[in-house]
């Protein structure tokens, strides 16, 4: 009994160690980041009206990076092509395009050693990762553009993770017994009814919010 007590101490201490770290603001607006390329690849990024969508430096979860606010569509122009391609967008699994991952599939010709592909994922999805594919005739298919999608953050999406569910629950639990400390977006969207504080008033409202029987706003 007393080892269990000990271990379970442990684990704790163990668990506060890992979190308090205070967390900068996510940005207001959803968008496109973290943006891997081929050197062959240029991509403009549009919004749902087709305006351009510039780079801005920003911090996702403590990270730096370029966000393209609001972006929801790209161009890509690729340089040396001399065959007709096809392209693909696939969400989360790299190296296996399924029936259920395509978000996107075109095909185009070249034009003056050049495609151009304007692409409209049919999903965009938070804390996704997407993976570009090109192919042509006698070349195998290859990764040419990888991004990854942010949402911002939703009343009671303590994670951030684009969903409202049991484990943000658990997380203004944490918090609660100071297990995991919530700071700066996660405190303000885990103090789901704005009194300042987070606790176990929070947790019910979005295990509420999750079966059905009250919309968090
Ligand atoms: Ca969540
Ligand atoms: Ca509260």
């Amino acid at each position: 009994m007393k080892r269990t007590i000990c271990v379970g101490l442990a684990i704790i201490m163990l668990l506060s160690a890992f979190s308090i770290t205070a967390l900068a603001d996510n940005p207001e607006q959803d968008g496109i980041y973290d943006v891997t390329k081929s050197n062959n690849v240029t991509i403009t990024f549009y919004d749902e009206n087709n305006n351009v969508i510039k780079a801005a430096n920003t911090q996702i979860d403590d990270k730096n990076t370029e966000f393209y606010a609001d972006a929801v569509k790209m161009e890509l122009e690729i340089s040396g092509a001399t065959d007709q391609y096809e392209l693909i967008i696939v969400q989360s699994e790299e190296g296996a395009p399924t029936a259920d991952n395509i978000v996107y599939i075109d095909q185009t010709s070249p034009k003056d050693e050049k495609v151009t592909f304007m692409v409209y994922p049919s999903k965009l999805e938070g804390g996704e990762e997407y993976f570009i594919y090109l192919a042509t005739n006698g070349k195998s298919r290859e990764v040419i553009v990888s991004f990854k999608y942010y949402t911002a953050r939703l009343k009671g999406d303590v994670n951030g993770d684009g969903i409202i569910n049991p484990e943000d629950a658990l997380s203004c639990l944490k918090h609660y017994v100071g297990i995991e400390i919530l700071s700066g977006k996660s405190f303000k969207v885990g103090d789901t009814n704005g009194d300042g504080v987070v606790d176990p008033v929070d947790a019910l409202s979005i295990l509420k919010h999750y079966v059905g029987l009250e919309v968090l706003k």
